[in-house]
């Protein structure tokens, strides 16, 4: 049985699934233990001076699952788990996985706009914040949103931020410990967790991954990147990224009694000490890292021997980039493409080099099935083509949480998820990204929707109307642009107000616009919507000043195509 607002998989493929023995019937929550009992006294994490062994990390598991059900947490109760790349990360999420409850993987960089989203949308009874945190107080948040949540009843700090004595709604994560108990075990074909979706709509989409289907996943990947106990993995990024949590990441490198290595961010200097001194194998970066990292190698003299692959995904990697990465790192590159939706792509270690640098690879799974259509009737194009890329496998989402109105867009009849992704298929079966339908900007690995930003930037007082639309950046990919038709006041609010106030609504930082431009209106497509080709085009037309930063832009009119009277 999986949770109430989850769409399962049908019994028929469920069926299928388990009868091919892709869903194993393993419960996540009893991994540290099983793993602690085939790889007792070896490394399982490494974080600063902090090293605990797999049968440390058990125990620690264990006693923390009881702290939790001490503390009130029940079976498919919703955490919202926001702590940075800290072992504490680890434990927690297997300690609730343990106690039947469900975490939301949240970004240390949300804040409260996105935090009270994910606190509303799951109905949340919890909320697991590092305190004070690059000058965020996010414990400080808990207890705000505690007052306008009556669901949320616990903030879990890790730095004791924002503790009193006698408080039971602000709770040092510390306290969270108990002897253990004996708890039920999970329905495998339940919730586990709740990814982020990067989003194409206003509000973020929750993901629920499965026990049986994350296990699939992580187990794939690690066989595929052929982990073993000798394997060290460097989380460069952020934890909680599907990249890092599960392709192989974390999980899949426990799985195997590897070691993981908890950076604290994925700068060049932190990472390659790190990778000297754990004589690290293999780490996951988006091109952004990817491209800050050959140009700090050129300097280091940090021994980068030990690193054998290194995967690149997340965002389009540009091929001259691709083609540095072994001769300048000395590893070789695995190409990923994946969403926290599901399906993974990977380039194989026996994979002719051109395709390595010109391809996103084959999906990981035999069962993944992959359609490539045309976007406005839904039929398959010719092979070889480019189309929205549909699939549906046995680690895919059949459904966003509690989004009957969202999924039945989302969603083919026959259960397919629409990624946005505009992909063709080489003759071999290959992935190539080869753009996007959706409206998202990916600035870094990071994925903004235009539609959230939109919404924030029309509730500043001045601006009328706001169109957001990426614009090609050599350092992240994309960046930020938003075309705005202000109210007439004069001048119109320039870009440090608007990033004030956005800010001051309480929207994360990496969703700020990096710049902004007054049009006296936004050109529109015959069927009357705001046309994002022509501003894209407008956007990225270098004869526009590429000063980043500065507040006002130009106020050139938009090269528009015809624009409708409507
Ligand atoms: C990963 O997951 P998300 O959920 O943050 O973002 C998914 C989207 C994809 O739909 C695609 O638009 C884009 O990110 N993307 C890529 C890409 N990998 C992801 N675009 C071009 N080339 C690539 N290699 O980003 C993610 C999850 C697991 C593993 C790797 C990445």
């Amino acid at each position: 049985m999986m949770l109430e607002g989850c769409t399962p998989w049908p019994a028929e493929t469920a069926a299928r699934y388990r009868r091919a023995g892709l869903w194993r019937g393993t419960d996540l929550g009893s991994l540290p233990r099983a793993w602690a009992d085939a790889y007792g006294s070896a490394t399982a994490l490494v974080a600063g001076r902090e090293r605990l062994t797999y049968a440390e990390l058990a125990d620690r598991v264990d006693r923390r699952a009881a702290g939790f059900v001490r503390e009130g947490v029940r079976p498919g109760d919703r955490i919202v788990l926001q702590l940075p790349n800290v072992p504490e990360f680890v434990e927690v999420a297997f300690a609730l996985f343990r106690a039947g409850a469900k975490p939301v993987f949240s970004l240390t960089s949300h804040r409260a706009q996105e935090v009270r989203h994910l606190c509303e949308l799951s109905g949340a009874s919890g909320y697991v914040v590092p305190g004070r945190f690059r000058g965020f107080d996010h414990a400080g948040l808990g207890r705000r949103l505690a007052t306008e949540l009556p669901a949320l009843r616990r903030v879990f700090v890790m730095d004791g931020t924002g503790v009193t004595d006698g408080d039971d709604l602000v709770v040092p994560l510390e306290r969270v410990t108990a002897d253990p108990l004996p708890l039920p075990a999970n329905d495998p074909s339940d919730v586990a967790f709740f990814l982020l979706s990067g989003g194409t709509t206003a509000l973020p989409k929750l993901i629920p991954r499965t026990h049986d289907d994350y296990a699939y996943q992580t187990r794939t990947v690690a066989a595929l990147a052929g982990l073993g106990p000798g394997a060290v993995y460097l989380a460069a990024l952020p934890v909680e990224f599907n990249f890092t949590w599960g392709c192989p990441g974390v999980v899949g490198t426990l799985s195997c009694g590897g070691t993981v290595v908890l950076a604290p961010d994925p700068t060049s200097d932190d990472c390659f000490r790190l990778i000297e001194a754990e004589r690290v194998t293999l780490t996951s970066v988006v091109p952004t890292v990817a491209r800050l990292w050959l140009e700090e190698a050129q300097w280091t003299d940090a021994d980068l021997s030990s690193l054998r692959v290194l995967q690149i995904g997340g965002a389009r990697l540009e091929p001259e980039l691709a083609a540095r990465i072994t001769p300048e790192l000395g590893c070789r590159l695995q190409q990923v493409f994946g969403m926290a939706e599901g399906l993974l792509t990977m380039s194989r270690p026996d994979d002719d080099p051109h395709s390595v640098l010109h391809t996103q690879g084959q999906p990981v799974s035999d069962a993944d099935e992959v359609r490539i259509v045309d976007p406005s009737t839904g039929a398959p194009v010719p092979a070889g083509q480019a189309g929205e890329l549909l699939t549906r496998g046995p680690y895919t989402l059949r459904g966003y949480y509690r989004a009957p109105e969202h999924n039945a867009r989302a969603f083919t009849e026959d259960g397919f998820y629409r990624t946005g992704d505009l992909a063709s298929l080489t003759p071999e079966g290959r992935l190539v990204v080869e753009g996007r339908l959706k409206d998202v900007v990916i600035r870094g690995g990071d994925k903004i929707a235009a539609g959230e930003v939109e919404a924030h930037l029309v509730a500043v007082p001045g601006v009328a109307a706001a169109a957001v639309v990426p614009v090609p950046d050599e350092f992240l990919g994309e960046r930020i642009y938003a075309f705005l038709v202000g109210r007439g006041e004069e001048p119109p609010p320039e870009l440090s107000v608007l990033k004030a106030a956005l800010q001051g609504r309480g929207l994360a930082d990496f969703k700020l616009p990096d710049r902004v431009e007054y049009v006296a209106d936004l050109p529109l497509t015959p069927l009357g919507k705001i046309d994002k080709k022509v501003l894209s085009a407008a956007a990225a037309d270098p004869a526009r000043s590429r000063d980043w930063g500065t507040s006002r832009a130009d106020r050139a009119p938009v090269a528009a195509a015809p624009t409708p009277t409507r």
